[in-house]
Protein backbone atom coordinates (compact mmCIF):
# COMPACT_ATOMS: atom_id res chain seq x y z
CA UNK A 1 0.00 0.00 0.00
CA UNK A 2 1.33 3.22 -0.77
CA UNK A 3 2.05 5.85 1.79
CA UNK A 4 -0.96 8.54 0.98
CA UNK A 5 -3.21 5.24 1.23
CA UNK A 6 -2.06 3.87 4.73
CA UNK A 7 -2.21 7.67 6.00
CA UNK A 8 -5.81 8.58 4.22
CA UNK A 9 -7.08 5.58 6.94
CA UNK A 10 -5.30 7.39 9.77
CA UNK A 11 -5.67 10.62 9.16
CA UNK A 12 -9.60 11.33 10.47
CA UNK A 13 -9.11 9.59 13.65
CA UNK A 14 -6.01 12.49 14.43
CA UNK A 15 -8.28 15.49 13.11
CA UNK A 16 -10.79 14.12 15.80
CA UNK A 17 -8.24 14.03 18.42
CA UNK A 18 -6.91 17.48 17.70
CA UNK A 19 -10.26 18.90 17.72
CA UNK A 20 -11.17 17.71 21.16
CA UNK A 21 -7.76 19.23 21.83
CA UNK A 22 -9.31 22.73 20.59
CA UNK A 23 -12.94 22.48 21.62
CA UNK A 24 -13.47 20.29 24.80
CA UNK A 25 -9.96 20.49 26.74
CA UNK A 26 -8.72 24.07 25.44
CA UNK A 27 -9.17 25.85 28.27
CA UNK A 28 -7.09 23.54 30.46
CA UNK A 29 -4.12 25.31 31.27
CA UNK A 30 -0.75 23.44 30.65
CA UNK A 31 2.06 25.70 31.50
CA UNK A 32 3.11 29.31 33.33
CA UNK A 33 5.07 31.65 31.02
CA UNK A 34 7.73 33.48 32.21
CA UNK A 35 9.69 36.62 31.49
CA UNK A 36 12.79 35.13 30.94
CA UNK A 37 11.78 33.20 28.20
CA UNK A 38 9.47 36.18 27.12
CA UNK A 39 13.26 37.96 26.27
CA UNK A 40 15.35 34.46 26.16
CA UNK A 41 14.35 32.77 23.16
CA UNK A 42 11.07 31.26 24.67
CA UNK A 43 13.16 28.58 25.69
CA UNK A 44 11.19 25.59 27.35
CA UNK A 45 7.90 27.02 26.47
CA UNK A 46 5.32 24.44 25.83
CA UNK A 47 3.76 25.90 22.68
CA UNK A 48 3.66 23.65 20.00
CA UNK A 49 2.35 20.08 19.17
CA UNK A 50 3.78 17.29 16.94
CA UNK A 51 3.79 13.66 17.51
CA UNK A 52 6.84 12.72 14.88
CA UNK A 53 9.74 13.35 17.31
CA UNK A 54 10.12 14.18 21.06
CA UNK A 55 13.27 15.04 22.61
CA UNK A 56 14.06 13.90 25.71
CA UNK A 57 16.44 16.09 27.76
CA UNK A 58 18.94 12.96 28.57
CA UNK A 59 17.84 10.11 26.34
CA UNK A 60 17.69 12.33 23.09
CA UNK A 61 15.65 12.25 20.05
CA UNK A 62 12.77 9.64 19.94
CA UNK A 63 11.08 9.34 16.54
CA UNK A 64 7.77 8.98 17.14
CA UNK A 65 8.19 7.23 20.69
CA UNK A 66 11.76 5.08 19.26
CA UNK A 67 15.40 6.06 20.38
CA UNK A 68 17.99 5.93 17.71
CA UNK A 69 19.48 2.77 18.62
CA UNK A 70 16.12 1.12 18.19
CA UNK A 71 15.45 2.45 15.42
CA UNK A 72 18.89 1.59 14.07
CA UNK A 73 17.53 -1.89 15.24
CA UNK A 74 14.24 -1.88 13.95
CA UNK A 75 14.18 -0.52 10.39
CA UNK A 76 14.16 -2.41 6.94
CA UNK A 77 18.08 -2.71 5.65
CA UNK A 78 19.54 -3.63 2.44
CA UNK A 79 21.72 -6.30 3.48
CA UNK A 80 22.61 -7.37 7.25
CA UNK A 81 25.12 -5.17 9.25
CA UNK A 82 23.87 -2.27 6.82
CA UNK A 83 22.30 1.13 8.28
CA UNK A 84 18.36 1.12 7.10
CA UNK A 85 16.51 2.08 4.39
CA UNK A 86 16.15 6.19 4.61
CA UNK A 87 12.71 4.99 2.78
CA UNK A 88 11.71 2.92 6.18
CA UNK A 89 12.38 5.90 8.08
CA UNK A 90 10.16 8.06 6.13
CA UNK A 91 7.48 5.71 6.56
CA UNK A 92 7.92 5.67 10.01
CA UNK A 93 7.95 9.37 10.51
CA UNK A 94 5.17 9.46 8.63
CA UNK A 95 2.88 7.21 9.96
CA UNK A 96 4.22 6.67 12.89
CA UNK A 97 4.47 3.00 12.97
CA UNK A 98 7.35 0.63 12.24
CA UNK A 99 7.60 -0.34 8.92
CA UNK A 100 7.78 -3.77 6.69
CA UNK A 101 10.55 -4.22 4.34
CA UNK A 102 7.89 -3.84 1.72
CA UNK A 103 6.87 -0.60 2.71
CA UNK A 104 10.04 1.35 3.54
CA UNK A 105 10.68 -0.36 -0.62
CA UNK A 106 7.91 1.76 -1.68
CA UNK A 107 8.88 4.63 -0.21
CA UNK A 108 12.18 4.09 -2.06
CA UNK A 109 10.09 3.02 -5.13
CA UNK A 110 8.41 6.28 -5.25
CA UNK A 111 11.33 8.78 -4.43
CA UNK A 112 13.27 6.48 -7.60
CA UNK A 113 10.17 7.98 -9.25
CA UNK A 114 10.97 11.35 -8.92
CA UNK A 115 14.57 11.57 -8.57
CA UNK A 116 15.50 13.38 -11.31
CA UNK A 117 16.71 17.01 -11.03
CA UNK A 118 14.43 18.96 -13.57
CA UNK A 119 16.74 20.90 -16.12
CA UNK A 120 15.04 24.37 -14.69
CA UNK A 121 16.72 23.87 -11.59
CA UNK A 122 20.06 22.68 -13.08
CA UNK A 123 19.79 25.90 -15.26
CA UNK A 124 18.69 27.50 -11.51
CA UNK A 125 22.29 26.70 -9.87
CA UNK A 126 24.69 26.96 -12.64
CA UNK A 127 23.06 30.71 -13.35
CA UNK A 128 25.11 32.01 -10.22
CA UNK A 129 28.80 32.65 -9.72
CA UNK A 130 30.45 29.45 -8.15
CA UNK A 131 31.40 31.15 -5.18
CA UNK A 132 27.68 31.27 -3.62
CA UNK A 133 27.50 29.48 0.04
CA UNK A 134 26.24 25.92 -1.12
CA UNK A 135 23.18 26.80 1.66
CA UNK A 136 22.17 29.53 -0.62
CA UNK A 137 22.06 27.30 -4.06
CA UNK A 138 20.28 24.81 -2.09
CA UNK A 139 17.51 27.40 -0.77
CA UNK A 140 17.21 28.78 -4.45
CA UNK A 141 17.11 25.11 -5.59
CA UNK A 142 13.92 24.04 -3.67
CA UNK A 143 12.44 27.54 -4.69
CA UNK A 144 13.20 26.49 -8.10
CA UNK A 145 11.68 23.00 -8.16
CA UNK A 146 7.62 24.74 -6.95
CA UNK A 147 6.76 24.87 -10.28
CA UNK A 148 6.01 21.30 -10.35
CA UNK A 149 4.67 21.24 -7.23
CA UNK A 150 0.69 20.19 -6.94
CA UNK A 151 -0.65 21.88 -3.34
CA UNK A 152 -0.49 25.79 -4.61
CA UNK A 153 -2.71 24.61 -8.15
CA UNK A 154 -4.91 22.10 -6.25
CA UNK A 155 -5.84 24.69 -3.28
CA UNK A 156 -6.36 27.67 -6.15
CA UNK A 157 -9.00 25.51 -8.01
CA UNK A 158 -10.85 24.69 -4.52
CA UNK A 159 -9.78 22.24 -1.78
CA UNK A 160 -11.19 21.52 1.86
CA UNK A 161 -9.42 21.48 4.65
CA UNK A 162 -9.62 18.37 5.36
CA UNK A 163 -7.90 17.64 2.34
CA UNK A 164 -5.16 19.91 2.31
CA UNK A 165 -2.80 17.07 3.39
CA UNK A 166 -2.96 15.17 0.59
CA UNK A 167 -1.71 17.25 -1.88
CA UNK A 168 1.12 18.41 0.77
CA UNK A 169 2.77 14.90 1.04
CA UNK A 170 2.60 14.91 -3.06
CA UNK A 171 4.59 17.84 -2.85
CA UNK A 172 6.77 16.14 -0.11
CA UNK A 173 7.46 12.92 -1.83
CA UNK A 174 8.47 15.64 -4.81
CA UNK A 175 11.08 17.42 -2.92
CA UNK A 176 12.48 14.63 -1.00
CA UNK A 177 12.59 12.30 -4.47
CA UNK A 178 14.50 15.33 -5.93
CA UNK A 179 16.81 16.70 -3.04
CA UNK A 180 19.67 14.41 -3.18
CA UNK A 181 19.76 14.85 -6.64
CA UNK A 182 19.98 18.42 -6.23
CA UNK A 183 22.23 18.52 -2.69
CA UNK A 184 24.72 16.34 -5.28
CA UNK A 185 24.82 18.44 -8.02
CA UNK A 186 25.46 21.50 -5.84
CA UNK A 187 28.62 19.66 -4.58
CA UNK A 188 29.92 19.20 -8.10
CA UNK A 189 29.20 22.35 -9.70
CA UNK A 190 31.14 24.49 -6.64
CA UNK A 191 34.00 22.01 -5.94
CA UNK A 192 34.22 19.30 -8.66
CA UNK A 193 33.95 19.27 -12.48
CA UNK A 194 30.53 20.42 -12.42
CA UNK A 195 28.41 17.69 -14.64
CA UNK A 196 25.71 16.04 -13.10
CA UNK A 197 25.45 12.71 -12.22
CA UNK A 198 22.20 10.81 -13.13
CA UNK A 199 20.59 8.90 -10.01
CA UNK A 200 21.22 4.85 -10.47
CA UNK A 201 17.54 3.41 -10.19
CA UNK A 202 19.53 0.01 -8.68
CA UNK A 203 19.92 2.45 -5.32
CA UNK A 204 18.21 3.46 -2.49
CA UNK A 205 17.65 7.19 -1.28
CA UNK A 206 21.18 7.15 0.88
CA UNK A 207 23.20 5.14 -1.98
CA UNK A 208 22.23 7.27 -4.58
CA UNK A 209 22.99 11.01 -2.74
CA UNK A 210 26.76 8.68 -2.15
CA UNK A 211 26.95 7.98 -5.96
CA UNK A 212 25.29 11.36 -7.37
CA UNK A 213 28.46 12.80 -5.31
CA UNK A 214 30.74 10.76 -7.22
CA UNK A 215 31.53 9.15 -4.17
CA UNK A 216 31.27 5.47 -5.34
CA UNK A 217 32.23 3.46 -1.74
CA UNK A 218 30.39 0.94 0.21
CA UNK A 219 31.23 2.78 3.49
CA UNK A 220 30.06 5.77 2.31
CA UNK A 221 26.74 5.18 0.98
CA UNK A 222 26.01 3.25 4.45
CA UNK A 223 27.40 6.56 6.22
CA UNK A 224 25.22 8.36 3.67
CA UNK A 225 21.80 6.64 5.09
CA UNK A 226 22.97 6.89 8.58
CA UNK A 227 23.57 10.20 8.35
CA UNK A 228 20.24 11.33 7.03
CA UNK A 229 18.50 9.10 9.57
CA UNK A 230 19.87 10.74 12.40
CA UNK A 231 19.52 13.92 11.00
CA UNK A 232 15.93 13.49 10.09
CA UNK A 233 13.71 15.05 12.89
CA UNK A 234 14.45 16.72 16.02
CA UNK A 235 10.75 18.14 17.09
CA UNK A 236 9.30 21.18 15.49
CA UNK A 237 10.60 23.50 17.94
CA UNK A 238 13.96 24.11 16.60
CA UNK A 239 14.50 26.99 14.86
CA UNK A 240 14.49 25.59 10.74
CA UNK A 241 11.68 23.02 11.51
CA UNK A 242 9.57 25.57 13.54
CA UNK A 243 10.12 28.20 10.54
CA UNK A 244 8.73 25.74 8.13
CA UNK A 245 6.29 25.47 10.03
CA UNK A 246 5.21 29.27 10.57
CA UNK A 247 5.79 29.48 6.62
CA UNK A 248 3.29 26.22 5.90
CA UNK A 249 1.22 27.86 8.59
CA UNK A 250 -0.12 30.51 6.09
CA UNK A 251 -0.78 27.73 3.36
CA UNK A 252 2.82 28.28 1.55
CA UNK A 253 3.43 25.08 0.25
CA UNK A 254 6.39 22.87 1.18
CA UNK A 255 8.52 24.37 -1.54
CA UNK A 256 8.16 27.62 0.40
CA UNK A 257 8.21 26.49 3.71
CA UNK A 258 11.15 23.84 3.52
CA UNK A 259 13.60 26.92 1.34
CA UNK A 260 12.62 29.48 4.85
CA UNK A 261 13.47 26.29 7.04
CA UNK A 262 16.83 26.13 5.25
CA UNK A 263 17.59 29.87 5.44
CA UNK A 264 17.69 29.37 9.44
CA UNK A 265 19.80 26.01 9.42
CA UNK A 266 21.92 28.19 7.91
CA UNK A 267 22.35 30.07 10.66
CA UNK A 268 26.28 29.31 12.65
CA UNK A 269 24.17 28.94 16.00
CA UNK A 270 22.22 26.08 13.93
CA UNK A 271 22.73 24.08 11.20
CA UNK A 272 26.12 26.20 10.07
CA UNK A 273 27.67 24.73 13.94
CA UNK A 274 28.68 21.25 12.07
CA UNK A 275 31.20 22.84 9.65
CA UNK A 276 32.12 25.19 12.69
CA UNK A 277 32.41 22.01 14.40
CA UNK A 278 34.93 20.35 12.56
CA UNK A 279 37.40 23.90 11.73
CA UNK A 280 37.59 24.04 14.84
CA UNK A 281 38.59 20.41 15.54
CA UNK A 282 41.19 21.11 12.69
CA UNK A 283 42.57 24.44 14.16
CA UNK A 284 43.49 22.57 17.12
CA UNK A 285 45.36 19.59 15.02
CA UNK A 286 46.96 22.42 13.11
CA UNK A 287 47.70 24.41 15.82
CA UNK A 288 49.53 21.59 17.55
CA UNK A 289 50.50 19.58 14.73
CA UNK A 290 48.87 16.35 14.93
CA UNK A 291 46.37 14.78 17.46
CA UNK A 292 46.60 17.19 20.34
CA UNK A 293 47.19 15.98 23.66
CA UNK A 294 44.62 16.89 26.52
CA UNK A 295 46.33 19.63 27.95
CA UNK A 296 46.64 21.33 24.52
CA UNK A 297 43.06 20.78 24.18
CA UNK A 298 42.33 22.39 27.34
CA UNK A 299 44.50 25.41 26.47
CA UNK A 300 42.71 25.30 23.11
CA UNK A 301 39.21 25.40 24.53
CA UNK A 302 40.08 28.06 27.00
CA UNK A 303 41.43 30.42 24.10
CA UNK A 304 38.26 30.26 22.10
CA UNK A 305 36.08 30.79 25.58
CA UNK A 306 38.39 33.37 26.06
CA UNK A 307 38.09 35.21 22.68
CA UNK A 308 34.27 35.59 23.78
CA UNK A 309 33.74 32.62 21.07
CA UNK A 310 31.25 29.68 21.42
CA UNK A 311 32.75 25.63 21.16
CA UNK A 312 30.94 24.62 18.41
CA UNK A 313 29.63 21.05 18.51
CA UNK A 314 28.66 21.44 22.15
CA UNK A 315 25.77 22.03 24.07
CA UNK A 316 22.13 22.16 23.30
CA UNK A 317 18.77 24.15 23.93
CA UNK A 318 17.10 20.61 25.14
CA UNK A 319 19.88 18.35 25.37
CA UNK A 320 21.30 17.82 28.78
CA UNK A 321 23.74 15.12 28.43
CA UNK A 322 25.49 13.75 25.08
CA UNK A 323 23.70 13.18 22.22
CA UNK A 324 22.70 9.79 21.42
CA UNK A 325 23.42 10.99 17.56
CA UNK A 326 26.61 11.87 18.22
CA UNK A 327 27.16 8.61 20.04
CA UNK A 328 25.94 6.97 16.45
CA UNK A 329 28.34 8.81 14.84
CA UNK A 330 31.28 8.09 17.08
CA UNK A 331 30.47 3.60 17.20
CA UNK A 332 30.43 4.24 13.21
CA UNK A 333 33.65 5.86 13.36
CA UNK A 334 35.06 3.32 15.75
CA UNK A 335 34.28 0.96 13.14
CA UNK A 336 35.29 2.18 10.10
CA UNK A 337 37.49 4.76 10.74
CA UNK A 338 39.80 4.24 13.96
CA UNK A 339 42.88 5.35 13.06
CA UNK A 340 41.68 8.85 11.85
CA UNK A 341 43.71 11.37 13.24
CA UNK A 342 40.92 13.64 13.32
CA UNK A 343 38.86 11.18 14.75
CA UNK A 344 41.39 11.09 17.57
CA UNK A 345 41.11 14.80 17.73
CA UNK A 346 37.84 14.61 18.52
CA UNK A 347 38.04 12.06 20.95
CA UNK A 348 40.12 13.85 22.77
CA UNK A 349 38.06 17.15 22.50
CA UNK A 350 35.62 14.48 24.01
CA UNK A 351 37.64 13.83 27.01
CA UNK A 352 38.45 17.56 27.66
CA UNK A 353 35.66 20.33 26.42
CA UNK A 354 32.31 19.03 29.19
CA UNK A 355 34.98 19.33 31.78
CA UNK A 356 36.55 23.00 30.03
CA UNK A 357 32.64 24.13 29.35
CA UNK A 358 31.53 22.97 33.48
CA UNK A 359 34.57 25.29 35.04
CA UNK A 360 33.29 27.86 32.73
CA UNK A 361 30.23 27.29 33.86
CA UNK A 362 27.84 29.26 31.95
CA UNK A 363 26.58 26.34 29.59
CA UNK A 364 23.79 24.42 30.76
CA UNK A 365 24.50 21.29 28.73
CA UNK A 366 28.56 20.87 28.80
CA UNK A 367 28.21 17.82 26.65
CA UNK A 368 28.49 17.36 22.66
CA UNK A 369 25.88 17.47 19.90
CA UNK A 370 25.54 15.73 16.60
CA UNK A 371 27.71 18.47 15.46
CA UNK A 372 30.76 17.63 17.23
CA UNK A 373 31.53 14.41 15.50
CA UNK A 374 29.33 14.51 11.96
CA UNK A 375 32.08 16.42 10.02
CA UNK A 376 34.66 13.96 11.38
CA UNK A 377 33.16 11.45 9.39
CA UNK A 378 32.42 13.55 5.78
CA UNK A 379 35.96 15.12 5.56
CA UNK A 380 37.11 11.58 6.39
CA UNK A 381 35.28 10.76 2.80
CA UNK A 382 36.64 14.18 1.31
CA UNK A 383 33.66 16.37 1.45
CA UNK A 384 33.91 20.39 1.83
CA UNK A 385 33.19 21.76 5.29
CA UNK A 386 31.13 24.09 3.83
CA UNK A 387 28.93 21.35 2.40
CA UNK A 388 28.35 19.99 5.79
CA UNK A 389 24.98 21.91 6.80
CA UNK A 390 23.44 20.88 2.93
CA UNK A 391 23.62 17.48 4.05
CA UNK A 392 22.04 18.50 7.35
CA UNK A 393 19.53 20.11 5.54
CA UNK A 394 18.80 16.97 2.90
CA UNK A 395 18.45 14.34 6.06
CA UNK A 396 15.84 17.30 7.70
CA UNK A 397 13.41 17.20 4.77
CA UNK A 398 12.46 13.81 6.31
CA UNK A 399 11.51 15.83 9.39
CA UNK A 400 9.87 18.72 8.51
CA UNK A 401 7.74 17.19 5.53
CA UNK A 402 6.37 15.15 7.65
CA UNK A 403 5.56 17.89 10.54
CA UNK A 404 4.21 19.83 7.70
CA UNK A 405 1.76 16.91 6.15
CA UNK A 406 0.60 16.30 9.63
CA UNK A 407 -0.03 19.95 10.29
CA UNK A 408 -1.95 20.27 7.47
CA UNK A 409 -3.74 17.23 8.05
CA UNK A 410 -4.82 18.09 11.18
CA UNK A 411 -5.94 21.67 9.94
CA UNK A 412 -3.36 23.80 12.42
CA UNK A 413 -4.08 27.04 11.81
CA UNK A 414 -1.88 29.84 10.84
CA UNK A 415 0.82 30.85 13.52
CA UNK A 416 0.09 34.34 15.26
CA UNK A 417 1.60 34.76 19.02
CA UNK A 418 0.87 37.90 20.84
CA UNK A 419 4.12 40.55 21.58
CA UNK A 420 3.91 42.90 24.31
CA UNK A 421 6.80 46.20 24.71
CA UNK A 422 9.14 45.77 27.60
CA UNK A 423 6.98 48.78 29.61
CA UNK A 424 4.16 46.12 30.18
CA UNK A 425 6.44 43.83 31.17
CA UNK A 426 8.01 45.86 34.04
CA UNK A 427 4.47 46.46 34.80
CA UNK A 428 2.87 42.91 34.44
CA UNK A 429 6.46 42.44 37.20
CA UNK A 430 5.60 45.09 39.48
CA UNK A 431 1.70 43.93 39.44
CA UNK A 432 3.23 40.34 39.89
CA UNK A 433 5.70 41.25 43.17
CA UNK A 434 2.46 43.17 45.06
N1 LIG B 1 30.59 27.08 24.12
C1 LIG B 1 30.63 28.21 24.85
N2 LIG B 1 29.58 28.75 25.48
C2 LIG B 1 28.43 28.06 25.41
C3 LIG B 1 28.30 26.86 24.72
C4 LIG B 1 29.45 26.37 24.03
N3 LIG B 1 29.41 25.27 23.29
N4 LIG B 1 27.03 26.43 24.82
C5 LIG B 1 26.37 27.34 25.55
N5 LIG B 1 27.23 28.33 25.92
C6 LIG B 1 26.91 29.57 26.62
C7 LIG B 1 25.89 30.34 25.81
O1 LIG B 1 26.50 31.09 24.76
C8 LIG B 1 25.27 31.21 26.87
O2 LIG B 1 26.15 32.28 27.13
P1 LIG B 1 25.59 33.76 27.49
O3 LIG B 1 24.85 33.58 28.79
O4 LIG B 1 26.82 34.57 27.58
O5 LIG B 1 24.68 34.15 26.36
C9 LIG B 1 25.26 30.28 28.10
O6 LIG B 1 26.26 29.29 27.83
C10 LIG B 1 23.93 29.59 28.32
O7 LIG B 1 23.51 28.97 27.13
P2 LIG B 1 22.62 27.64 27.16
O8 LIG B 1 21.31 28.00 27.79
O9 LIG B 1 23.37 26.52 27.75
O10 LIG B 1 22.43 27.32 25.60
P3 LIG B 1 21.38 27.94 24.59
O11 LIG B 1 20.14 27.16 24.70
O12 LIG B 1 21.28 29.42 24.72
O13 LIG B 1 22.11 27.65 23.21
C11 LIG B 1 23.35 26.38 21.66
C12 LIG B 1 22.24 26.36 22.71
C13 LIG B 1 23.37 25.05 20.93
C14 LIG B 1 23.07 27.51 20.63
C15 LIG B 1 24.70 26.62 22.39
O14 LIG B 1 24.96 25.55 23.26
C16 LIG B 1 25.85 26.83 21.44
O15 LIG B 1 26.06 27.96 20.98
N6 LIG B 1 26.62 25.73 21.12
C17 LIG B 1 27.68 25.82 20.16
C18 LIG B 1 27.09 25.82 18.74
C19 LIG B 1 26.52 24.47 18.39
O16 LIG B 1 27.12 23.43 18.58
N7 LIG B 1 25.31 24.48 17.80
C20 LIG B 1 24.68 23.26 17.30
C21 LIG B 1 23.43 22.88 18.00
C22 LIG B 1 22.85 21.63 17.43
C23 LIG B 1 21.68 21.87 16.48
O17 LIG B 1 21.67 22.82 15.70
O18 LIG B 1 20.77 21.05 16.53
Amino acid sequence: MLLKDFLAQRVPEWQARVRKLAKELGEIPIDTVHIRQVVGGMRGLKVLVTDISYVDPYKGIHFRGYTIPEVLEALPKPHEGAMPYVGGLYWLLMTGELPTAEQALSVEDEWKARMSLPEAVVAAIRSMPKETHPMTLFSMGILAMRNDGVFAPKYAAGLKKTELWGPTLEDALLLTGRLPALAAFIYRYKYGDGTLIEPNPDLDWGANFAHMMGIDDEIYRDLSRLYFILHSDHEVGNASAHTAHLVNSTLADVFYAFSAGMNALAGPLHGLANQNALRWLMGAYDKYGGVPTKEQMEAYSWDTLNAGRVIPGFGHAVLRATDPRYTAFYQFAEQHLPESELFRTAQVAYEVVPKVLQEQGKAKNPWPNVDAMSGVLQKHFGVEPEFYTVLFGLGRSLGITSHLTWARAVGLPIERPKSVTTDMLFEMAEAASK
